[in-house]
């Protein structure tokens, strides 16, 4: 009998929309069940030591952290393999990961949750931006391809997908010149913005619901 899939979600989280792209991008069917982080649910706080989604339940076993689901997801849906195959090429985009997660989403986070406090957001712009450079250096390196490990849509990819879906709520809040001269991440968003699983992972209204998000409406 085949696995059921349940991702408990809420609709505007980063990390919930990266386990979506996979989910996609491995064409695994799944329930989704949206809960409101304000006021979360006695039965999630059970399933959900961290209290934080995404939580994905395989056959009512709880698995949490988004990275942890990706690799769950790729190791029993090896098809289309979203992580290379040289042992250093594997090591490299995990690194990459948990760069994006320590870094990048770190600064994201000190940006949207400033709550107008110009200290916060000169902060967070600077992380932002220090990270971006990385990933474009990183990016420069690649011998080949569109995407983070090259030529195939990766784990990676899907990790930094939901930066770039909120990107147009980062430019209405007037922090879009983070991407000035960064050619390759440019180059590198539109290619992520196209992918069909990203498109499909994206929650509807992202970026009117975010610029609400961040103005505190
Ligand atoms: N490291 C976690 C981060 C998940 C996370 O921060 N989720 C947020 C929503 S985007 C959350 O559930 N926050 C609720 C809380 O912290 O109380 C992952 O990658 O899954």
């Amino acid at each position: 009998m085949s696995s059921t899939y349940t991702l408990i979600s809420f609709d505007l989280c980063p990390y919930v929309e990266r386990s979506r792209v996979v989910l996609h991008e491995k064409g695994q069917a799944f329930e989704q069940v949206f809960i409101d982080l304000k006021n979360k649910p006695d039965w999630f706080l059970k399933l959900s030591p961290r209290g934080k989604v995404p939580v994905l339940v395989v056959d009512e076993v709880p698995i949490f952290e988004s990275a942890v689901i990706n690799e769950f997801l790729e190791e029993v849906l090896p098809e289309p393999a979203l992580l290379p195959e040289g042992a250093v090429e594997r090591a490299r985009a995990r690194a990459w990961i948990a760069f994006t997660n320590d870094v990048l989403m770190e600064g994201l986070g000190t940006l949207w949750f400033a709550g107008g406090d110009a200290q916060q957001v000169a902060q967070g712009l600077k992380t932002v931006r220090g990270a971006l450079e990385r990933i474009e250096e990183a990016l420069r390196a690649r011998e080949e391809g569109t995407y983070f490990s090259g030529a195939s849509f990766g784990l990676v990819d899907a990790t930094l997908a939901p930066v770039f879906t909120r990107w147009a709520s980062m430019e209405a809040m007037g922090w879009g010149a983070l991407l000035d001269g960064l050619e390759e991440v440019q180059a590198y968003s539109r290619a992520l913005l196209a992918r069909e699983s990203v498109q499909a992972a994206r929650a509807e209204g992202l970026t009117e619901k975010m610029v609400a998000l961040l103005r505190g409406e």
